[in-house]
């Protein structure tokens, strides 16, 4: 019978083209200049933008999807707002949209698409999904990197430990729960105050004054930086999302170039 595939792959040749490609990959993110914890809007962008100014970034997550809280648009119907502010990094991004009432309105799936595909065509950026930050590598007294753990191990509650990936800096970009920045709060105090209530027009605001660096080495981002420092939450509307990954992206590459 003819064949319909002339470059037939065996099962053993899969395994390890896989392998292989996969570990050059993980072994190369051992060490990087940036390591980004959270695959959100924030953390993407970031990523996006320290990889256009020449830095090695690692973007880990621990769910088996990039994006966030992107998806789920509003109460899972799948759109999201943003400000007319933004429609420049829309442009940027090849990111579809329609203007209404001085308002952009962006399909949530097309929104997370993009912004996944636009930071995997960086050859300077590594994005690891199923990879879970559960500790901060504090090394001469500022954060060098992080502590890591495959996902399905933390799901199972396994005692299998973990590895240690170095960086010159780390951001904070795990979503609401603040995840590093928690971690750093367990050994040295910081004033935790957790997100407030919502309202889009003071979140939006917030969320971009409250990108910091928290210690030398540690930034935050996104809806991590509004938990930190008790800013308002915003619901569906994403600009300032991508705004305080763009201030991110500026505190991490001055402070980079300072040492
Ligand atoms: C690795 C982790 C870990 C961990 C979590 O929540 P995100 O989308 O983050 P932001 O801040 O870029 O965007 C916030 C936005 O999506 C949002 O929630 C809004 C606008 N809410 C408003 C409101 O009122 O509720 O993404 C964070 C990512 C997720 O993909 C997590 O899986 C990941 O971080 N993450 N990754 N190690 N320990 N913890």
């Amino acid at each position: 019978m003819m064949k319909n595939i002339t470059n037939p792959v065996s099962d053993e040749k899969i395994s390890r083209l896989i392998l292989k490609s996969y570990f050059e990959d993980l072994y190369d993110a051992v060490s990087s200049d940036v390591i980004i914890a959270g695959a959100g809007p924030s953390g993407l962008y970031c990523a996006i933008l320290l990889a256009q100014k020449g830095f090695k970034v690692t973007v880990l997550d621990k769910k088996l999807s990039p994006g966030g809280g992107i998806w789920g648009g509003a109460m899972s119907f799948n759109r999201v707002i943003l400000q007319k502010d933004v429609e420049g990094i829309l442009k940027e991004l090849e990111i579809p949209y329609k203007e209404e009432e001085n308002a952009l309105i962006v399909s949530s799936i097309s929104f997370a698409s993009s912004l996944i595909a636009k930071t995997t065509s960086f050859n300077n950026i590594k994005i690891f999904n199923l990879i879970s930050v559960v500790d901060l590598y504090y090394i001469d007294e500022k954060i060098s990197g992080v502590v890591v753990n495959n996902s399905a191990i933390e799901l199972q509650k396994l005692h299998v430990d973990p590895m240690v990936l170095v960086s010159r800096a780390v951001l904070d970009a795990t979503g609401h729960e603040a995840v590093l920045v928690n971690l750093y709060n367990k050994r040295t105090k910081v004033d935790l105050v957790n997100e407030f209530f919502m309202n889009a027009e003071k979140g939006e605001e917030d969320v971009i004054n409250n990108t910091k660096m928290i210690a030398p080495g540690l930034f935050v981002s996104g809806m991590a930086a509004n938990n930190v420092y008790g800013g308002y939450r915003m619901g569906p509307i994403f600009g300032g999302m991508l705004l305080s990954g763009k201030k991110a992206a500026k505190l991490i590459s001055d402070y980079l170039n300072a040492h």
